[in-house]
């Protein structure tokens, strides 16, 4: 099934469900090479999900603020190579919802235990704004809200559930999102927890 949310974005419900077991495979090699941990942000605060990364570049966040980065600041390493599941999963997906020349160069973890959620917030560190950002959930299901340009724009709930993957992209590329707190529940494929990939051309 899919869903336009709006031009340029679209939910496709389902479409990595079969790929599941290979995605959950991949992300447990690449967490390996790049363990998760939570950063830190420049105003003295912690973020709620336990993040990593994998391919050219990895979103990083310390005491200086946000960046893309090619080295793991955790491991002083390159970040493990994307897995070839992963890539061929975003470049399907992209084309599925009229992005033919989308190649991902950032593939982001994000773990969210129960209780676990993000704030409101905007995706602006990605510098080729054409480019749209392929999202996969696995595992618990969130409640994903979708704002508008400005923060108070109210906020339209999206449930996101394992193996739903959403384009964004077009005008909405820089809306204000978050995730709700994670509610507990019983282990979905296998996991207490949600995890979202997100892939990213950076620049
Ligand atoms: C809509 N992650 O990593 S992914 C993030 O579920 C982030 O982990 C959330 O927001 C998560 O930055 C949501 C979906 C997403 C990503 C970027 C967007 C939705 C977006 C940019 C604009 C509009
Ligand atoms: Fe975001």
């Amino acid at each position: 099934t899919r869903q336009v949310l709006a031009p340029g974005a679209a939910v496709l419900g389902g479409f990595a469900k079969a790929d599941a077991p290979a995605l959950l495979q991949a992300i447990e090699d690449v967490l390996k090479q790049a363990p998760l941990r939570r950063y830190k942000t420049a105003r003295g605060g912690q973020l709620a999900a336990a993040m990593t990364a994998c391919g050219r570049y990895g979103w990083v966040s310390d005491g200086r603020g946000y960046r893309y980065d090619e080295l793991d600041p955790l491991t002083g390493r390159a970040w493990p190579t994307m897995p070839l599941i992963f890539q061929s999963l975003a470049v399907r997906a992209a084309q599925e919802a009229g992005y033919e020349q989308f190649m991902p160069q950032s593939g982001l973890i994000n773990r969210y235990a129960p209780g676990a959620g993000m704030g409101l917030h905007q995706d602006c560190d990605e510098q080729v704004v054409e480019a749209p950002i392929i999202s996969v959930s696995l595992g618990l299901s969130a409640i994903f809200q979708w704002g508008g340009a400005t923060r108070n724009t109210p906020c339209r709930k999206v449930p996101l559930h394992h193996g739903d993957v959403v384009v964004w992209g077009g005008p909405s590329r820089h809306n204000f999102h978050g995730i709700m707190p994670i509610k507990p529940g019983p282990a979905v494929a296998g996991l207490g927890w949600r995890y979202n990939l997100t892939f990213r051309t950076v620049r």
